[in-house]
């Protein structure tokens, strides 16, 4: 008889120590360091996420629908400092007034009372929980649902939302996954944010936005494309848009009576393609107009970057099997893991002249968060850096930072397994660096040993090598979503 190695890299009570509320706000430099903060690395990292998995006790039903808590580690001369707050939105202010759930949320999160006192409420609670960035002298947190508010860079005070001169309107939506073109050709090299918007229904508008770096829009263009999409993030090249339409479908009667979140009226088609959706960033000026090519079903949160190859676009994204239904009577803290596909690291090719997609496995390593030098974001890379799990086959949570050489296929990890649990890796370049792998990752870690968390450093060039510098903060962060960093 076989016997099969059972023993795991975590205890699930472990993880679940990071699915704790943060209530507190903190202000203080970090004097627990472990090892030594390259003086060379000097800016600030700006985290956002769900800072509050409850309201005054009462459970929300899933991370993503929680407060948007911005923290903020700043880096001088070899020193840091911390500090956290929530961002201040009509719902964190209302519910924390009122001491309890005043809001549904897109993931399932309910008003108590059952379906009677949920029913025909359509209002969206901006949470503003997915990401952070600095941009146009504005510190912006992101929910893609709606408008972006802006923050002081230093005290991160909410100062109000932001709608760039007048472009959004009220409750417009604005994704949370920017992507910033280093050197845009429309702007003589200048560099440039690019985002978008979904306004879902039987047919998608997509509207991107272009915004120069004093944060003036200065392309604006909407797209309708048949169906329903749920669109998390995209990619760019100095050329084009692309975006990945998952085979879903979403069913709202559930939702108006009050019965499911909007979220878990959404449903994965395992026998519908996935869509392609390409739009030319010069659009209208260009020839060519929106493109649209097929491929075989799966699901992707995040794509990694993408180029330009010839006639081909060629994109690396993190692809499920399957989106796994946010259930109404299940509790994510007991997630079973094993049950659930992994995320996986593939690579699309896209012939625009025959419209045909090639896909390949990269790695089959249970992974999330991809990240990378922000100088060839839309451009041929070689380093891609990654959470992942700590074994290399299975379903697991991330706990591990994995780094891939996209040439040479080499792999190099850094675990903080058992009882560590990673978060999205930055990459940080070194003060004139020449390589696309000189600098650092700056990530968080949940150290389930003394629920706190870590900021870790590592080197770029070498990540086997392990941490550089653990700064150990004096409480924990929960699990967070995306971030930043800003060189000044
Ligand atoms: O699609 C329609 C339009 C739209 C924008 C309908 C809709 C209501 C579903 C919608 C809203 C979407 C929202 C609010 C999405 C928010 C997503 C979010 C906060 C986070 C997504 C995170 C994704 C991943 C893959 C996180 C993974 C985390 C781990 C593996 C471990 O912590
Ligand atoms: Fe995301």
């Amino acid at each position: 008889m076989q016997t099969l190695k059972t023993e795991k890299s975590y205890t699930r009570g472990d993880w679940q120590g990071g699915y704790k509320s943060l209530t507190e706000e903190f202000d203080y430099e970090i004097d627990n360091v472990e090892g030594e903060i390259p003086p060379e690395l000097q800016g600030t990292l700006f985290r956002n996420g769900p800072g509050l998995l409850d309201v005054n006790g009462q459970y929300i039903h899933h991370p993503f629908d929680g407060d948007g808590m911005i923290s903020r580690i700043s880096f001088v001369n070899g020193r840091a400092h911390f500090r956290n707050r929530f961002v201040r939105t009509e719902g964190y202010l209302a519910e924390q007034q009122a001491g309890k759930i005043l809001y549904r949320g897109v993931f399932g999160t309910q008003k108590p009372g059952g379906w009677l006192a949920n029913i025909f409420d359509f209002k969206l609670k901006n949470i503003a929980n997915t990401n952070v960035i600095y941009w146009g002298g504005k510190l912006l947190a992101l929910w893609e649902a709606a408008e972006p508010h802006h923050l002081d860079p230093h005290t991160l005070a909410t100062l109000g939302k932001e709608y760039f001169n007048g472009v959004l309107s009220t409750g417009e939506a604005f994704g949370a996954h920017p992507r910033i073109d280093p050197s845009c050709e429309q702007d003589s090299g200048a560099p440039c944010l690019v985002n978008f918007s979904i306004k879902p229904g039987l047919s998608t508008t997509i509207t991107i936005f272009e915004i120069n770096p004093d944060g003036k829009v200065v392309r604006q263009h909407a797209h309708s494309v048949p169906g329903f999409c749920f669109i998390h993030d995209f990619v760019i090249t100095p050329h084009y848009c692309i975006f990945f339409q998952n085979p879903v479908t979403f069913n709202p009667i559930p939702f108006a009576l009050g019965i499911r979140a909007a979220g878990e009226c959404i449903k994965f088609q395992p026998n519908q393609p996935t869509r392609m959706i390409v739009i030319p960033r010069q659009f209208p000026a260009g020839e060519t107009k929106v493109k649209i090519l097929e491929t075989q079903s799966g699901f992707v949160f995040h794509h990694a970057n993408a180029f330009e190859l010839g006639d081909e676009i060629v994109i690396d994204s993190i692809c499920y099997e399957s989106l796994p239904e946010v259930e109404p009577e299940s509790d994510f803290r007991e997630v079973n893991f094993e049950a659930i596909s992994p995320g996986q690291l593939c690579r699309f090719h896209l012939n625009l002249q025959d419209s045909t997609v090639r896909q390949e496995m990269i790695s089959s390593r249970c992974c999330e968060f991809p990240s990378i030098n922000p100088e060839v974001v839309g451009r041929p890379y070689q380093y891609l850096y990654l959470c992942a799990a700590d074994q290399p086959t299975g379903n697991a949570p991330l706990q591990a930072l994995l780094k891939i050489d996209l040439k040479s296929g080499e792999k190099q990890v850094w675990s903080a397994a058992p009882r560590g649990f990673m978060s999205e890796p930055i990459f940080v370049t070194r003060p004139g660096a020449k390589k696309e792998d000189d600098g650092w990752v700056l990530a968080l870690v949940y150290d389930a040993a003394h629920h706190r968390s870590d900021l870790v450093i590592l080197d770029a060039s070498n990540i086997n090598q392990g941490a550089i510098a653990r700064l150990h903060l004096r409480h924990h962060i929960p699990y967070g979503l995306h971030g930043s960093f800003t060189y000044r």
